[in-house]
Parts: structure tokens; C-alpha cells; sequence
């Protein structure tokens, strides 16, 4: 495995393996066993394009020998930053192909983020679009290379400005390529994260495709599958659950989103006669809405999954009315486990948990503060390890010692109930983030670029309570005191603050509170509990 992973011990890895859960096939594999399969279906439609599995994968192949020509090897760490356009899954492939490891990162991503990354895996190329959004790229990548020399190559899909166009790489005949062993890394998933820094998920072609396969075949895909990405294909939830990549594993269509508000998903659910797709609860919200007015026709859809943060019981129970679909709850990770409610579940369970495991071999322990299993039913921790969920970040040992037990199972900072039937409810979270309608920001993260202000003595970020995104996320900020005459810093100052150091916009507060004291515990910390409550119960509306 790469180095600065931390492998499965032998022992469960040859259990994965005799379980037939690791099939040492890599991705590169796949398409090229998909494109035998399917060679004249449609693999994936973006606006006017569509490509067949032998187009997808013959393009891969011509960009992987392109890129190898550049000089990318092997186990090389590539950025991309791409929408959902068709080049989001050529490039993927091409890379697979190659053998070198794309790192995943949102369109949403700034160079706080980015320059990161790309010196902490020491990435060698940055793929991005040229615009998304009303975003130019070419901006950021121009900041990244100075601040992350190590970045020899910038590919643009579209015009390239002084960089390289993605159009002008592809070598004109498919080349043989070096590929890469099932066993180790195929790509980098990012966390969610508590800490200051964003953290690297590594996946195997081993463990993912295996989530993948499994996936498909929970939610049922078949050749006649339509997918509409509207999540950034990016996520991990578009991505594999069964997202993207599972509708390709099954044979179907990928059809790709611009923006997933219904004004973009609604003519292409018509146009395309989308089956299937899946969105964060907000967008779920939205939908609904939307749909009552709506002269698009939207009879083809037949499950909408929500994940990403707690849906609602009662929003839940709207869905089928209001769309005319299934619901499908998934609970998940880009760590690994996930968790689905299935077609043929009661309606109670479709409806008010976030479903139970992928794998019989998914071990689930729900524990308390002394780190004892609790009774059935009641609330805890979840600590899960099995065959698709990472032992450990990418070089972070001493985070590593931390986010996973001594005897591995990865603690995922969720607080869940487990129902006999194996079915968990999400009830909240223990670890230090805000899930904001499914976009997870991590408090330290943004405390940290808060602090670099001068003005700043301390910072706090906590989740406050919102009708429509579940949490918002309001910085209680304490000013140094009058320093020397300056003016206290206000919220449109913290704002521009956070935005000039590159963070990622959904990532800078809704809300800023400035105070001259926090509240504290017995011990003298900050009390974030302390704060939520009182900040909840100032800000909440109504209910
Ligand atoms: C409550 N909280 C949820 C849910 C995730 C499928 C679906 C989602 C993700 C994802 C994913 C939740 N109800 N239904 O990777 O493959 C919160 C939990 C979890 C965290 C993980 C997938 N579904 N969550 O959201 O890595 O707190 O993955 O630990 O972005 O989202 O976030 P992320």
C-alpha cells in the first residue's frame, strides 16, 4: 500500500478476500470489462454529449497515455477539481488507468484547502474546469502553484488560459499502461474532519469496489438505470453509494448536473427520464417545494435517496407525495461504512432510521463514555471497522491514535441507536463539526483562521439549530481588549478575513457573535455545550 497508509491486518484482508469481498480488480479493469459488456449503451450524458462505454473508455485510455507522457507515473497524487461534466469521469478513469491516485476535492474547495492537499500528498498536477459557477479556476490555480510548487501541471477542461489544455493531452492511440495493484490506494476521498486541517480518506480498488458492487446491487441497479448527479460527483455519496460509480458498475446511465437546484434537475429529469438519484436534505426540502408548481414531469423517477445529515422523520414522510418516489435513507461515510434502508424494509423503517449496513462483515459497536457497549436501543457512539472502512488517515498517525480504537474500528463521532433489526437512527454527534444541510465543517478548522486575525483573542464555532439546513454554523468570537484604539472587528470584517485567507464559502460562518467573555467549564475549557445552548435559544425561530 502507499506509503503513510495503514493497511488491514493480514489476517482480516484474507478473510475479505476468501469472503469474496476483495476481487483484486482495479477500476482501470472494470471499464475495460464494462466497455466489453456495453460497449454501444450510453455511459454518460452532459448537456449535448453522451459517450458510450467504449468511448469513455477509449478516451481514458488516450488521456492516461497523455498524462503519462507528461510524465505522471504511477502512485502519483493528481487534484481534481472538476463539476459534474463528463471530463469529472474520464479523468478519473484515465488516472486509474495510469495508476496514479486522484485526490477528490468539492468545486466549493479554495486554496486554503487546495494548497494544503496538494503539499501534504505532494500532489504533482491540479485538474480543474475553467469556470463553474461563476468561478474561474484558473484564479485559484494560479495561487496554488506558487504556494505548492510541487504542482508541475495545471490541466483545464475548457479554455487553459497559460496552462495545459485537458483537450490537447489526450495521446492520439491508446497506449499499454502500467495499472495498478487492486490492493492499494485508487483514489483520495477527503473527511469531513474535526481538526484543523483537512484530512485524507485512502481507498483501495479493493475495498471501494466492493462498496460499490454491494451498493448497486442493494438499491437494485440495472442496465436501465438513470442517474442524475446533481451532488458534486466528487462527494463520496454521489460517487459510491452506489452513485457514478455504481450505475457504471451496473450498465446504466450517468447523466450530469450542473447544479442541482430543480431549475437544472428538473427539465433533465424529464429529458433523460431519470430513475434515480440523491441529494442532502435541504435539497430534499427544496424539491418537494418545487415540485407542487412544476410543470416538468417527474414520473420517471423511482427512489430519491437523502443522506448526509438527518432527514427529518416528517420531511421523510412528504417525499413519496410529493415526488412520487421512494425514499431511500442513506447513512454514511467517506471513511467507509454505509448504511441504506432497502425496498423491502417496513414502512417505519423506510422511514424513520438511516438503514443498516452494506456488509454482514460491517461491525457495529455502539458504546458510552466509559467505551462499554450500550443496551440495545439506546444511544452511543458508533465504532465501526469491516471490509470497505478505512484502519487510518493519510500521514496522520498522531489524529490516528485518536479516530480509531488500538484494535481499529474507526470512531465516527455519531451518536446512534440500534434497533434489533440492525436498522441505526441517527440522534446527534459527539465529534466537533457543524453538518450543515450535509456540507460538514469542521469547528477547529475555521476557530484556527479566525485566531490568525489580529484583533481575535479567541474563537469559538458551534452549530446553531436552522429549519431548513438542520444547522447553521455562528463563530462567538472575543475580541482583544480595545487593542491600542483598534475597532473591535464586526462580522462583515471577519467575513472578508475568512474569505482573503482562501476558505472554502460554505465553510465561513452564517453568523458571527462578538462577546467579551465565554462560558467555561469546571476544568476551564470552553464550554461549546454551553454556548450551542444559549446561542440556540436565542437564535432559534419558533417553532
Ligand atoms: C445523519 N447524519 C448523516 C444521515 C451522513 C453516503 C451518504 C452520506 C455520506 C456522507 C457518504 C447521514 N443522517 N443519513 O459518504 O457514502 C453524517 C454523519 C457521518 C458524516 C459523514 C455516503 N449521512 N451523516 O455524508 O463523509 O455525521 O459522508 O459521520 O461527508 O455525515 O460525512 P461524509
Amino acid at each position: 500500500m502507499l506509503e503513510h497508509c495503514v493497511p488491514w491486518p493480514a489476517e482480516a484482508a484474507a478473510r475479505y478476500r476468501a469472503a469474496g469481498y476483495w476481487r483484486g480488480e482495479t477500476f482501470g479493469a472494470l471499464l475495460t470489462r464494462l466497455a466489453a459488456a456495453h460497449g454501444d449503451r450510453v455511459a454518460v450524458v452532459d448537456g449535448a454529449r453522451s459517450w458510450t462505454y467504449a468511448e469513455l473508455s477509449a478516451r481514458a485510455s488516450r488521456l492516461a497515455a497523455g498524462l503519462r507522457d507528461l510524465g505522471i507515473a504511477p502512485r502519483d497524487r493528481v487534484i481534481v477539481q472538476l463539476p459534474n461534466a463528463a471530463e469529472f469521469l474520464e479523468t478519473a478513469f484515465a488516472l486509474f488507468r495510469l495508476g496514479a491516485i486522484p485526490v477528490f476535492t468539492l468545486p466549493a474547495h479554495r486554496s486554503s484547502e487546495i494548497v494544503h492537499l496538494a503539499r501534504h500528498c505532494a500532489a504533482v498536477a491540479y485538474v480543474v474546469a475553467d469556470e463553474h459557477a461563476g468561478f474561474d479556476y484558473r484564479t485559484l490555480a494560479r495561487e496554488v502553484v506558487a504556494r505548492a510548487p510541487g504542482v508541475r501541471h495545471v490541466l483545464v477542461a475548457g479554455d487553459a488560459g497559460e496552462f495545459t489544455p485537458l483537450d490537447g493531452v489526450r495521446a492520439p492511440e491508446p497506449a499499454d499502461l502500467p495499472g495498478a495493484d487492486p490492493a492499494d490506494v485508487a483514489l483520495f476521498q477527503l473527511s469531513g474532519g474535526t481538526t484543523g486541517t483537512p484530512k485524507m480518506i485512502p481507498r483501495t480498488h479493493d475495498d471501494y469496489l466492493y462498496s460499490i458492487r454491494a451498493s448497486a446491487e442493494i438499491c437494485g441497479l440495472t442496465p436501465r438505470t438513470v442517474y442524475l448527479a446533481a451532488l458534486p460527483a466528487a462527494h463520496n455519496f454521489p460517487m459510491s453509494s452506489p452513485g457514478v460509480f455504481g450505475v457504471l458498475h451496473a450498465g446504466g446511465r450517468v447523466v450530469m448536473a450542473a447544479q442541482p437546484a430543480p431549475s437544472t434537475a428538473f427539465p433533465l429529469i424529464e429529458a433523460e427520464r431519470v430513475t434515480l438519484t440523491a441529494l442532502v436534505p435541504p435539497l430534499a426540502l427544496l424539491w418537494m417545494e418545487t415540485a407542487r408548481t412544476t410543470r416538468h414531469d417527474l414520473s420517471s423517477l423511482e427512489v430519491l435517496q437523502v443522506g448526509g445529515a438527518r432527514l427529518g422523520n416528517e420531511a421523510a414522510a412528504r417525499v413519496p407525495g410529493a415526488l412520487g418516489c421512494d425514499l431511500q435513507q442513506v447513512y454514511g461515510m467517506a471513511e467507509g461504512l454505509v448504511c441504506y434502508t432497502r425496498a423491502g424494509d417496513p414502512q417505519e423503517y423506510r422511514l424513520t432510521t438511516q438503514g443498516r449496513p452494506i456488509s454482514p462483515d460491517d461491525e457495529i459497536r455502539v458504546v458510552g463514555p466509559d467505551g462499554r457497549e450500550v443496551p440495545p436501543g439506546a444511544p452511543g457512539e458508533l465504532l465501526t471497522r469491516g471490509p470497505y472502512t478505512i484502519r487510518g488517515y493519510y500521514r496522520a498517525g498522531e489524529h490516528n491514535a485518536a479516530a480509531f480504537t488500538p484494535d481499529g474500528f474507526y470512531r465516527t463521532g455519531d451518536v446512534v441507536s440500534r434497533l434489533p433489526s440492525g436498522h441505526l437512527v441517527v440522534e446527534g454527534r459527539e465529534k466537533d463539526q457543524i453538518n450543515r444541510g450535509g456540507e460538514k465543517i469542521a469547528a477547529e478548522e475555521v476557530e484556527n483562521h479566525l485566531l490568525a486575525h489580529p484583533a481575535v483573542r479567541d474563537a469559538a464555532v458551534v452549530a446553531v439549530p436552522d429549519r431548513f439546513l438542520g444547522e447553521r454554523t455562528c463563530a462567538v468570537v472575543v475580541p482583544r481588549a480595545a487593542a491600542a484604539g483598534a475597532a473591535a472587528p464586526d462580522a462583515a470584517a471577519l467575513r472578508e478575513h475568512l474569505r482573503s485567507r482562501g476558505l472554502a464559502p460554505f465553510k465561513i460562518p452564517d453568523r458571527f457573535e462578538i462577546v467579551t467573555r465565554f462560558p467555561v467549564t469546571g476544568v476551564g475549557k470552553i464550554s461549546k455545550r454551553e454556548l450551542r445552548r444559549a446561542l440556540a435559544a436565542r437564535l432559534a425561530p419558533p417553532t
